[in-house]
């Protein structure tokens, strides 16, 4: 199977960590978003990382869809439960995390798009959901003690934040979480990078 991804994208960061901790061997092609291939103007319309290509030729997207899919292909770490209110939960923070990764995107973008002239009021209002979500994960780090799907996905979403708003780190008891759930080989192995 071939993965189209980025060596910085957050969404493609979780199935790069369920293949590396399910022992299932991904064949990584790493993208240029801003001249992408044809193989992956083919498999995915709108041209978006991470695309799985099975070795039939289909294809899978988005990131929750790739993740559930490695997920089901061996029973080797479980990362998302197979009971239904269990897996409910590890599914819920992990879009809750990625919409965390598009408000980082978001507020990114914006800053580079316009360095000197970049609209105030929505960094602003975007950074504060930033901060506010970490309030939320503060209070809730109880659910998110296993390594599951839901830790990975918050975990990389706050690696992403530190990668590109570096003036929004983590601090206190979500630093320390952050930083144990950082430490697994799989998490070390995918840290963003340009
Ligand atoms: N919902 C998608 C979002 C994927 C996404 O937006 N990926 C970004 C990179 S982090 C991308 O491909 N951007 C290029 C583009 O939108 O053209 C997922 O979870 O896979």
């Amino acid at each position: 199977m071939k993965l189209l991804y980025t060596k910085r994208s957050p969404y493609a960061r979780k199935p790069r960590v369920i293949a590396l901790e399910k022992g299932i061997h991904l064949e990584l092609i790493d993208e240029d978003l801003a001249k992408k291939s044809q193989l992956l103007l083919d498999a995915n319309p709108l041209g978006k990382v991470p695309t799985l290509i099975l070795e039939d030729g289909s294809t899978v997207y988005d990131s929750p869809v790739i993740c559930q899919y490695l997920d089901a292909l061996n029973d080797k770490n479980g990362m998302i439960p197979k009971d239904a209110k269990a897996r409910l939960n590890v599914l819920k923070w992990e879009a809750f995390a990625d919409d965390l990764v598009t408000a980082a995107i978001n507020t990114y973008m914006e800053k580079i798009r316009h360095p000197e002239n970049f609209h105030k009021d929505f960094v602003a209002g975007q950074e504060k959901n930033i901060l506010k979500s970490y309030q939320f994960i503060e209070s809730h780090l109880a659910e998110l003690k296993t390594f599951n799907l839901a830790s990975v996905a918050v975990a990389s979403a706050i690696g992403y934040i530190h990668f590109r708003l570096p003036h929004l780190k983590v601090q206190g008891k979500l630093s320390q979480w952050f930083d144990e759930i950082s430490a697994r080989p799989s998490m070390q192995q995918t840290v963003p990078v340009v």
